[in-house]
């Protein structure tokens, strides 16, 4: 496989890097360094809502609209049950198969891997991979249940919600999770006769909300007729959030921090602890279990597979900036690690608030991939920022 080629937009190297995401294993931190070091660009849209809403129906109206206007689209769709497999999504209309095989377009489909119920370790990646192989538009689908839809905040630029009519009471559930994340309400369906209805319902929810908050658009689209797709297509173009989320204190800013934290980090220089990735609220290590690490039985003491987990951690709650520091963590280790083999730490964010974050990090051998260990932390953020260490611009 070849990275460079992956992140010159040849799809098969795409492909390739893709899986091997997926699978951890050694490549894995190989493509996420690669990644790493390139710029992100691309505005990536969340699209998540109800299981059935219409989420990839209106991707289909999206990825249509979006290629008339020249833009290139990659889509994630996270939810083994979607029906991006190429065959029909709607009737003859819209047929993935043919959007497939347009080189502007790149699908893939991502097991959700029960992580947290929401978004699969992987789809951050697969995501930042694609920004990097230079496709202007990522588009994310996930379902919206628990975790997911918050998660996606964290990946997307811009969250669409898909609020089809005919949820009755459900509609209240929407107001209780979503309505805080989304920048666009779509009622999809709306050639349905409820759907009048349900945006109405809509716009009263709204009009409830805090004065301070921006009010989310409210877009109505009906895809066998192609009603409101312009407008909604039209929209997205328009936002200039592209990119948002690497802007104040992006991916790049984040990478040039927790590196030159580590690089100043003596516990992590003796032990011998490499950043392989970083980026807002997550970060990747390695380190190879050598005999300064064996305990007396001859495998890699549980101290330093601590002090791995910790570092890479401490790395991904400091990364916005401000310093945060563990007050609780637990850690569960399920496979002893013999002498000369490489470990992967990848810690990402659960949860953050002002003041308290939520971290997890798991801990595979690189070789294989096998779970080795995982950690659970809070962390306490203080209001203070993190000092890069002096001489070194950030
Ligand atoms: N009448 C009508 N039906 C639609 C419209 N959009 C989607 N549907 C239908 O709604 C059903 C679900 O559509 P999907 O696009 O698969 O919904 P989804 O949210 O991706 O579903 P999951 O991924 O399984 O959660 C399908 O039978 C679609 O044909 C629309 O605009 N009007
Ligand atoms: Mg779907």
């Amino acid at each position: 496989m070849s990275i460079q080629k992956a992140l010159g937009g040849d799809r098969r190297s795409i492909a390739q890097a893709i899986s091997a995401l997926e699978n951890g294993g050694e490549m894995a931190y190989e493509v996420r360094r690669a990644i790493a070091a390139t710029q992100g660009r691309a505005h990536v849209i969340g699209v998540t809502g109800p299981p059935g809403g219409g989420k990839s129906t209106l991707v289909s109206v999206l990825i249509k609209g979006l290629r008339k206007k020249g833009r290139t689209v990659a889509v994630v769709a996270i939810d083994p049950s979607s029906p991006f497999t190429g065959g029909a999504v709607l009737g003859d209309r819209i047929r993935m198969g043919e959007r497939q095989s347009d080189e502007g377009v790149f699908i893939r489909s991502l097991a959700s891997r029960g992580h947290l119920g929401g978004l699969s370790v992987a789809a951050g990646d697969v995501i930042d991979l694609f920004d990097a192989a230079g496709f202007d538009v990522v588009i994310v689908e996930t379902v919206g249940a628990g975790q997911s839809e918050v998660e996606i905040t964290r990946f997307a630029d811009t969250r669409v919600v898909v609020c089809p009519p005919g949820l009755g009471d459900d509609v209240q559930a929407i107001k209780a999770g979503m309505l805080e994340i989304a920048d666009v309400f779509v009622v999809t369906k709306s050639d349905l006769p409820d759907a009048r209805k349900t945006e109405s319902e809509l716009l009263a929810m709204l009009t409830l909300r805090r004065s301070e908050a921006v009010t989310p658009e409210v877009k109505r689209v009906s895809a066998p007729n192609e009603e409101g797709t312009d407008a909604l297509v039209d929209w997205l173009d328009a936002r200039s959030e592209r990119g948002r989320r690497h802007a104040a204190g992006g991916a790049k800013t984040a990478y040039n921090l927790v590196s030159q934290c580590i690089a100043g980090d003596n516990m992590a220089q003796l032990l011998g602890i490499e950043l392989v990735s970083a980026s807002m609220g997550s970060t990747t290590l390695r380190m190879r279990a050598l005999r300064k690490h064996m305990n007396f039985n001859n495998r890699c003491h549980g101290g330093a597979l601590f002090a791995l987990g910790d570092m890479a951690l401490g790395l991904a709650c400091n990364s916005h900036g401000k310093i945060a520091t563990l007050v609780d963590g637990q850690m569960s280790i399920s496979t002893a690690v013999e002498e000369g083999e490489w470990l992967v730490a990848h810690a990402y964010e659960v949860s953050r608030s002002r003041k308290i974050g939520s971290y997890q990090v798991k801990i595979t051998r690189a070789r294989d991939g096998e779970h080795i260990a995982l950690l659970h932390g809070t962390v306490y953020v203080l209001d203070k920022s993190v000092e890069a260490p002096k001489g070194i611009d950030l």
